[in-house]
């Protein structure tokens, strides 16, 4: 008895290490596309909470506030959420939430998603992740380089939605609405291709923002790709009446398009 009681605690163990060593947690806000044409009229857009270079586990998350803004006028989202398992097979039932958007006119459409803020265990503090995506519609691309006004907010330098990978991404990280200097900028691929990382340490990768707020990351290869600026948010009362640093992060995803076979 002592024995089946000792080997439970080992795995408990083995899966707590595992857990807390899937770090970079990441909102994933992604559009079927970022480039709206001809006679399409609706966008499907998705939200999950998740680590998308593993796959996973997908975490439990809701949505605090959204929309869209299309030329000054702000658009509201509303979102069927679904229940999905934490990871592949999991009895562990976690929330997503998916919605349509319609392109009613040409223009830049700013998606944006709020979450509350999610307690992390293994960190001892609540993280907030305010995301968002930039499409275009039917050829009016002024704007993609405007902020919201987030709280927490990178704004693109680089036209986001018509970028070829090997392009060099660049943003500047925006903390209520000003520059966050030197701070961590975590980037992952949102592993669609059952890409594997040689090492550990590849899994996130991190560049740095200089005293501007600036940051830039040469995009490997073709697909959707995460930057999540690690700010502070301040401390945060939590479920438990317990004080907890909140982490309060700026995330923006773009998709880098294959390079043409004819250059290949
Ligand atoms: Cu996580």
């Amino acid at each position: 008895m002592k024995q089946v009681l000792k080997s439970i605690i080992l795995i408990f163990l083995v899966i707590l290490i595992s857990f807390s060593l899937a770090l970079a947690h990441f909102l994933v806000l992604i559009p079927d596309t970022d480039n709206v044409e001809g006679s399409k009229k609706e966008v499907k857009i998705e939200a999950k909470f998740t680590h998308p270079m593993e796959g996973g586990p997908n975490m439990d998350f809701k949505i605090l506030e959204s929309g869209v803004f299309l030329r000054g006028e702000k658009i509201e989202l509303n979102w069927k959420k679904e229940l999905i398992p934490s990871m592949k097979g999991s009895s562990k039932k976690v929330s997503m939430y998916t919605t349509t958007l319609k392109i009613t006119k040409p223009g830049i459409y700013k998606i944006y998603v709020d979450p509350e803020p999610y307690f992390e265990p293994s960190e001892e503090k609540y993280i907030k992740q305010i995301t968002k995506v930039i499409i275009q519609a039917l050829g009016l691309e002024e704007g993609w380089d405007e902020p919201i006004g987030l709280k927490a907010e990178i704004i693109p330098l680089i036209k986001p939605f018509a970028i070829w990978e090997g392009n060099t991404f660049k943003g500047q990280v925006l903390l209520d609405g000003k520059p966050a200097k030197n701070i961590e900028v975590e980037v992952e691929y949102l592993n669609t291709k059952n890409v594997k990382a040689p090492y550990e340490a590849f899994i996130t990768q991190v560049v740095k923002t200089d005293e501007n707020g600036y940051f830039e990351y040469t995009i490997p290869w073709a697909g959707w790709w995460g930057f999540s600026a690690i700010g502070e948010g301040g401390i945060i009362k939590g479920a438990d009446g317990k004080e907890y640093p909140l982490e309060l992060d700026a995330v923006i995803w773009v998709k880098a398009y294959p390079k043409p076979k004819e250059v290949k």
